[in-house]
């Protein structure tokens, strides 16, 4: 079976050129790599393992020949200076499919496309029986921002590396490229310091409600940066400071502004706790705490918190911001936090995450970058609608369209197209606690939202993304998706 033409692809590329006749998939296909090189390989040997189950073909994968190979799926990387780093094109006839782009990372989104034009058969986990065809086209295609990113709230409640490797694999689908995993909060730490080993240990012993806990061990989360890396996805890690911190205080008391140890915190209340900004103990503490992740992580972020720091002196919480930007440039990274930060002096390498209205007007003076996730658009753990089970409301519901239909350049004043890192779409666990519940929350916005910051804004249209998004129904079915059965999608699934 044939797509629907034009195809439904979720983000939508910057242009799709139909064109007649289509190629498919047979025992002879074979998928070529140029230049060989051990990347292009990797990402040949992923699109070949998909392919392989669900075919049955063999789908070796070598070294382009000249000229290229009629039946071959070819992946190249070009020297040309007229592609942006992350812009990719797929050429589709009767005979062959080109992926062309300048950088690994542009071709694995060119495959991600590659996999929405196949069947959504392709998805399983076993033989189909399946005519694998691809409609002929040309697509050119490159995203509107730099930053298409999740977080996932780790610290309310802890989720094992397999739920988190689940994320990026979806993630991967829709071309977002940031996963920021909040790993501490009042309610638990959830990443092993071994020079401070009692923050996991002890701190991660609680979780909100009474649950069980956990942590990451840091070759659990090497091993997840790895994962990460291999779909083109970045991982940022989070410590929250300096309030949302209970949890640290509860192995190290010397970290509080009374010397005394707080118990362990299973309730959703916030604004409550904080590190002692005075003492020159918790300098160390972030030194020790951010060298450790910085050293665990590739990508060039560290995001410090900031939000909610009801509990510091205001003058305090600013020298405090003042000192965590200068300790995260030490450690070669650039600082994140949440809006608040904006009250402080930023270093021009700063990025605020802004996330509920507040006066913007001295970061975007100081040319600092952004990540827009403005809760009443982004924030996943609002509820669709009343009768969502899950989530909370304090935002107001976020149904689809409300995630969908905003233009992240018209959002705060003066801001710049060039100072918009992205968006983001957070996901709070307070009331999220197993992986069928991430899912539910974040499918379908999560495709919502990579379109946002995916797709050029001209082209972008509710109406049309409602149809498309339909047709990934059946997508998000064959992954197993537990994806929200909106109303206001004409999904064509069976359940739907
Ligand atoms: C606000 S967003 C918070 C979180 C909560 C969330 C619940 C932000 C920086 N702080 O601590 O989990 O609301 O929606």
């Amino acid at each position: 079976m044939t797509q629907a033409n034009p195809p439904s692809l979720i983000p939508l590329p910057l242009e799709y050129k139909a064109a007649p006749g289509a190629f498919t998939l047979t025992p002879a296909t074979a998928i070529a790599i140029a230049p060989a090189s051990a990347e292009l390989a990797a990402i040949a040997e992923y699109l070949a393992a998909r392919l392989r189950l669900v075919t049955g073909f063999a789908l070796p994968v070598h070294v382009s020949a000249e000229p290229m190979q009629n039946n071959d799926i070819t992946l190249s990387t070009l020297p040309d200076s007229s592609f942006d780093k992350a812009e990719y094109r797929l050429s589709v006839t009767a005979h062959s499919v080109n992926l062309q782009a300048v950088s690994p990372t542009g071709l694995f989104y060119a495959v991600q496309t590659l996999r929405q034009l196949l069947p959504p058969t392709v998805e399983a986990n076993s033989l189909q029986n399946e005519t694998w065809s691809i409609p002929a086209c040309e697509v050119r295609d490159a995203p509107r921002f730099a930053w298409r990113g999740f977080m996932l709230d780790v610290a309310r409640h802890f989720f094992p590396p397999a739920d988190i490797k689940r994320c990026i694999d979806l993630l991967a689908l829709y071309k977002c490229n940031y996963l920021h995993l909040h790993l501490t909060d009042d309610q638990g730490w959830r990443i092993m310091i071994e020079s401070w080993p009692k923050l996991a240990e002890v701190g991660g012993l609680s979780a909100v409600g009474g649950g069980a806990g956990g942590f990451y061990s840091q070759a659990e989360y090497a091993d997840l940066v790895e994962y990460a890396r291999k779909q083109y996805i970045t991982l940022v890690p989070e410590i929250e400071t300096p309030g949302h911190i209970n949890a640290a205080l509860v192995g190290y008391p010397e970290l509080s502004i009374n010397d005394a140890a707080p118990g362990l915190y299973t309730g959703t209340q916030v604004g409550f706790s904080s590190l002692a900004v005075g003492k020159e103990i918790t300098y160390k503490f972030l030194e020790d705490v951010i060298g450790e992740l910085a050293a665990l992580t590739p990508g060039p972020f560290f995001h410090f918190g900031g939000d909610e720091a009801d509990s510091t002196v205001k003058a305090d919480y600013l020298v405090f911001v003042e000192r965590i930007q200068q300790i995260c440039q030490k450690h070669g990274k650039r600082a994140i936090g949440w809006n608040e930060i904006v009250q402080a002096d930023l270093l021009p390498g700063t990025v605020v995450q802004f996330w509920r209205p507040g006066e913007m007007e001295k970061a975007v003076q100081a040319g600092v970058q952004f990540i827009l996730s403005p809760a009443w658009y982004t924030y996943l753990d609002m509820k669709y609608d009343e009768s969502t089970r899950l989530g909370l409301n304090w935002a107001g519901f976020l149904e689809i369209r409300n995630v969908y239909d905003w233009n992240p350049g018209s959002q705060i004043p003066g801001l710049s197209e060039e100072s918009i890192l992205g968006v983001e779409a957070p996901l709070w666990t307070e009331t999220v606690s197993t992986l069928k519940d991430i899912e539910y929350m974040a499918f379908p916005r999560l495709p919502a939202l990579a379109e946002v910051g995916w797709s050029a804004q001209m082209l972008r249209d509710w109406e049309n993304f409602r149809l498309r998004l339909a047709d990934q129904g059946a997508r998000m079915q064959m992954l197993g998706i537990n994806f929200y059965q909106s109303p206001q999608i004409p999904w064509k699934t069976a359940a739907g």
